[in-house]
Formats: C-alpha cells, structure tokens, sequence
C-alpha cells in the first residue's frame, strides 16, 4: 500500500503505479485527472508544497499571463468554464493560482499529489519494464512515467563575481518569497528585461525609492491594456465556449485575436494604410498586434516595418531622447518571446528609474554595496534577477535520467534536444513528455497544448491496455525524421535569427537548437494521424 510519500507502508519497499507523474502545474492535474478517470492507478510527485507550477513559483510583483483569460483556461469540463468568474482580461497570478487550486479541489487531485517530493534521478529498469524514480522522500515504480515538468521550471541565476558578498536580499522572479517583498523605501537593482522584468519594473518602480535596471539586451514590447473584464464578454465565451475554443484551437497559436488575423505582407502596403493598421492594433492592445500581417516572423523586409513602428512608439513615449535610444531594440521582432506590457516605456520617464547597459561592457561584478559595471559601483539594497529560465531542457535533464542500455538523456540530447513529436524519446521507453521540445508548446497558448499532449498520451495508454502492450518507444528515425521537420519548420521563420532561449542562447554551452514547434494545428493532424495509423513511428513491443 501507498503511504503517499513515496514509500509503501513498511517503509522499504517503492511505491508502486501504473502511472507516476512529475509535477502539478497544469499538466501534471490535468494529466492526474485524465488518467484517474481511465482507471490508472496514477499519482503525481511534485516538489512544491501545492499546485500551480509556473503560478506557484512566479510571485513577483506584476506578474500576469498574456494570453487572454477566458483562453489561458481548461477547456476539458464545461461545467468548470462555466462556473470559474475571471476578473481581468489578463488574470494576475493570484487569481491563476487560485483557479489552479479551485481545479485541485474540484477534482479531489490533492489525494494523488505527493508534495515536497523532488525526483533526483529516474531509471529504466530493463528486466521488470519499469520507470525507477528516486525522489529525495523515497523510491517510485511505473510502468509509464509522464513528465509535467514545465518548459519554464528551472530558473537562470548567471554567475556574477561576488554575487554571494551582497549585503542585501537577492529574489529571483522565477522562485518569488510567498510572503512577498516589501520594497518601500528601498533602492533596487532589476538584472535582465525579458517578460518577467517588463511587468516586474512598472510595479517594482511604483514602490520602491530608486530603481537602477541592468540591460543587456533592448526588448520590444507592446500594450497589454489590461482592464477589468467585462461581464458581457465574459457571458459571450461563455455561451459559446464551444465554437469559441474550436476557433482557437484552428489558430497557429492556439488562441483567437480580438481583431482578424490578416495574411497579407507588411512590406507591400501603402504608408498610411500600414500605420492606420499598426495604430489600430497598437491600441487594442495585445497579440492582436502581431497578426496585423502573415509574414511578421517570415519576411526580415516586413518585420523591420513592425519593427521601426514600435521603435517609433518608443521615441513618442519616453520624453529623453538619450533614455530612448537605450531602450530601443535593433534586432528582429518577434524572434525572442513577445512583451505585452502596462506602462513599461512611460516608467523610464520617471526620475527615480534609472537604466544601465550592460550590453557592450557586461555587469563585472556584485559587490557587498550593488552591482558594477565598467569600473562604476551602482549601489543598490537588493537585488531582483529576471534572468529567465533554463527552458525546454533545463528541468528535464537534472532529472538524471537514464533509459534503455543506462544511455543518459543529457548524453542522447549533448547535439540538442531529440523527440519524436515532442512526446517521446528514442530509447527511452514509456517515458511521455508534455508540451516537450520539438512541439509547439511555448509558441502557443499552453493550456491547449496541455490538453492536447496529455489526451494524447491517455488514448496511447488506454489502447497499450487494450492491446496487452507493455512498451512503446519513438523509433530512432522516426525521432531523426522529427528533428529534421523541427529545424526545416523553424527556418522557414525568422526565429532562429536572435539570441533566444527558444534556441538555448540564454545559457552559457547550451548547444543552439530551436528547441519548440511553430504551428499548432497541422501538428495536432500529425499527432491525430500517428496514433491513429498504429501509433507510426513508435515501436510498440
Ligand atoms: P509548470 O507549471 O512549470 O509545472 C511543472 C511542475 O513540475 C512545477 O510545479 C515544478 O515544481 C515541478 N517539477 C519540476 N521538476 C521537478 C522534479 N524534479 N521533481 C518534482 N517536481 C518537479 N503560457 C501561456 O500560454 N500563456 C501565458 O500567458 C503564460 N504566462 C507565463 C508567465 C510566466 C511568468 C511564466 C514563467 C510562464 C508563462 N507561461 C505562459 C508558460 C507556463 O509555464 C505555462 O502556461 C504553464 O503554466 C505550464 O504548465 P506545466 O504544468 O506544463 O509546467
Ligand atoms: O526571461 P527571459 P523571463 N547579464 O529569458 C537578461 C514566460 N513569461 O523570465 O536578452 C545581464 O526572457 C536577458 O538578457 P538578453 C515567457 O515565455 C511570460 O523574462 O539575454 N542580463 C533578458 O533580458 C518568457 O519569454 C510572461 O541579453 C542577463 C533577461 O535577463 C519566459 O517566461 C511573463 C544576463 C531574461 O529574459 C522567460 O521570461 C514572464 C546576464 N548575465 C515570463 N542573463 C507573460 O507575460 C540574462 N539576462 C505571459
């Protein structure tokens, strides 16, 4: 029997299931849910002490999604759609956490949820064709391991000289104190300007009393335009959930615009009308914006035009030209995650908002007073470090996993990340990743993929069930063929032209590989089409 933490009753012996899932965000309850209701015996391991993953962990200050509410959502119960009240157009993360758990509730999840259990190493076990996961509260045993380990779960701290000299607190955005932090009266160093820190900076400048921000890199971002939701949008969705999610899902993204997306060429439309389109978009706030066109992130051409529109916006609303100029990117739109902001230009209007570059003369150190830059101490009382994630691979590899013959995953990923489908590694059997590198995942609106990958992986199991087959595994040329269609999808695009953490350029000897899958739907057909043909690709044994 269970106990629950990992160990069986006596103490010594694993707990064993069908089913062990790593990690309770999103994936990992929904994946819990699906398999419980199919009749798994399924339980999930999770090192935070609750629900949430990304909402659990990402408390900092601003901190919002931007994909829409009534779409960054599940879609798998009606019922839940119908009764769940968002408040904003873009929910907060409190409220998002607190769906999170509202979900964990209504689903009795917690029961099957071993908190404050880390997975520390995960083995196959070739004899018994079984997963061994050894967590730090205890030994596991599965036949199926599915990992819900999120694509932005590992946090990014560069290595500064002297960063453990500071004498104050250091938070990083990606692991925030559930106590919050009070930053009143205080005079503050924000390291990085990725998503984190553009709704991190408006917030962290309303509060504190000076706020020195370290940029390596100008970032494009574009207005939110965040409001309270209004009810009567909110009863439209849900009324017509139904079609409404139809229509996302047939979208590239997997979410639907508040103005159509149009398919023509930035670079062919007369001046006016391309600035009476921008204007519009730029108004409305959101996404919307960059599916004003069909080749924003196809056509360098047309992407400098969306480009210098938003550079022009930056010149309008930041009233030094100096402060301008710094803030104003030079790269592709696009190419890194998009920004949706509130107020993040107009804050380096204020006098206590300072910017630092650091992009020809990296930070040099931390010093027990700030953070220095080409021989210049910037004195600071903490320190917020929005430096992102090890993304995609990160939390999957200190894992320690290893598969079939004791290959280790880190040693057949050394060249780069390598799935079929992003669901399924060769040599690595019964082992399923949700939302993995090589599917669309963070290029799109994740709560979708999510479900797609994990009603995926339910109908596999219960046909292995059906069919008495104990293992299936991506077929190495399957896996070769999915790498190829991956880098061949991504050069049709102007993505792999930036430093990204899309392609692993953000940590130091991470080999560069554009790591997601642009385009949901004809990669849902793909998927659909696999299973559908025997489950093409995978050897099923
Ligand atoms: P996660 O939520 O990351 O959950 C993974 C879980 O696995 C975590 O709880 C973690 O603790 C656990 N775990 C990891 N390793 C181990 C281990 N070794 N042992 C035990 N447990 C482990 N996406 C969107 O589509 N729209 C948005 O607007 C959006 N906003 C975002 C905002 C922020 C600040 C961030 C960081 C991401 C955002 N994302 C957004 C992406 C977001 O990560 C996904 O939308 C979604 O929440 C991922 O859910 P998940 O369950 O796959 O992974
Ligand atoms: O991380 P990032 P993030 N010295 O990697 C800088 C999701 N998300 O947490 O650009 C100085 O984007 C780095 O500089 P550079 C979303 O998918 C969504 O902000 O590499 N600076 C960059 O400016 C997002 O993409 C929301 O030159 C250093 C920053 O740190 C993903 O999470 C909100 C540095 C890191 O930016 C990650 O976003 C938040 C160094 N040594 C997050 N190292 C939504 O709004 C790094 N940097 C939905």
């Amino acid at each position: 029997m269970s106990t629950g933490d990992g160990v069986s009753s006596n103490g010594h012996e694993p707990s064993v299931h069908d089913v062990v899932v790593v990690g309770a965000g999103f994936a990992g309850m929904y994946a819990l849910y699906t398999l419980r209701g199919l009749g798994f015996d399924a339980v999930v391991v999770e090192r935070a002490d609750d629900v949430g993953g990304t909402w659990y962990w990402n408390r900092y200050p601003g901190a919002r999604c931007d994909v829409e509410s009534m779409q960054y959502s599940y879609s798998f119960d009606p019922e839940l759609e119908q009764e769940w009240e968002w408040s904003e157009r873009y929910s907060g993360q409190p409220e998002i956490l607190r769906y999170a758990n509202h979900v964990a509730d209504r689903y009795d999840l917690r029961r099957d949820i071993h908190f404050e259990t880390t997975v520390q190493r995960v083995d196959w076990d070739e004899d018994a064709c079984r997963w061994v996961l050894q967590t730090d509260r205890g030994t596991y045993r599965a036949r199926f391991v599915v990992m819900a380990t999120g694509c932005l779960s590992t946090t990014n701290v560069p290595r500064f000289d002297g960063a453990e000299t500071f004498a104050g607190p250091t938070f990083h955005t990606g692991n925030w104190p559930h106590e919050g932090v009070d930053f009143s009266g205080l005079s503050v160093g924000v390291i990085g300007t990725g998503s984190s820190a553009v709704q991190a900076i408006p917030v962290i400048a309303a509060e504190c009393r000076e706020l020195t921000v370290f940029q390596r890199t100008p970032n494009y971002t574009v207005p939110a335009r965040n409001q309270p939701l209004d009810p009567d949008e909110q009863a439209h969705w849900k009324q017509n959930y139904r079609e409404l999610r139809a229509e996302m899902f047939a979208q590239r993204a997997a979410m639907v615009q508040r103005l159509p997306d149009i398919e023509d060429a930035a670079k062919d439309l007369g001046e006016q009308e391309f600035n009476e389109r921008m204007e519009e978009r730029w108004e409305v706030g959101g996404f919307t914006f960059y599916r004003a066109f069909g080749d924003v992130v196809l056509d360098a051409e047309s992407n400098e035009r969306v480009a210098q529109f938003v550079r022009d916006k930056i010149g309008e609303v930041v009233d030094d030209p100096e402060m301008a100029a710094k803030l104003t990117p030079h790269n592709t739109i696009a190419c890194k995650r998009p920004c949706l902001d509130t107020n993040y230009y107009e804050t380096f209007n204020q006098p206590h908002v300072h910017l630092v570059d650091v992009s020809a003369t990296p930070i040099e150190r931390i010093s027990p007073a700030g953070v220095v830059v080409d021989g210049t101490e910037y004195p600071v009382d903490a320190i917020v470090y929005a430096t992102g994630f090890d993304a995609m691979t990160g939390t999957l590899l200190r894992m320690n996993i290893t598969g079939r013959g004791g290959v280790r995953l880190a040693d057949h990923w050394d060249a780069g990340p390598r799935t079929y489908l992003g669901l399924g590694v060769a040599g690595f059997p019964n082992m399923f990743t949700v939302s993995g590198p090589g599917s669309p995942s963070v290029l799109s609106n994740m709560i979708p993929s999510i479900e797609q990958h994990v009603d995926w992986i339910a109908r596999c199991l219960v046909d292995l069930r059906e069919r008495s087959t104990t293992t299936i595994e991506a077929e190495p040329d399957a896996e070769a063929y999915w790498v190829d269609h991956v880098n061949a999808v991504a050069d049709l695009t102007l993505y792999p032209t930036c430093n990204s953490w899309y392609l692993g350029a953000n940590i130091p000897g991470k080999t560069r590989v554009f790591m997601p899958l642009p385009g949901f739907p004809p990669y849902v057909e793909i998927c659909e089409d696999v299973a559908s043909d025997n489950y093409r690709g995978f050897a099923l044994a």
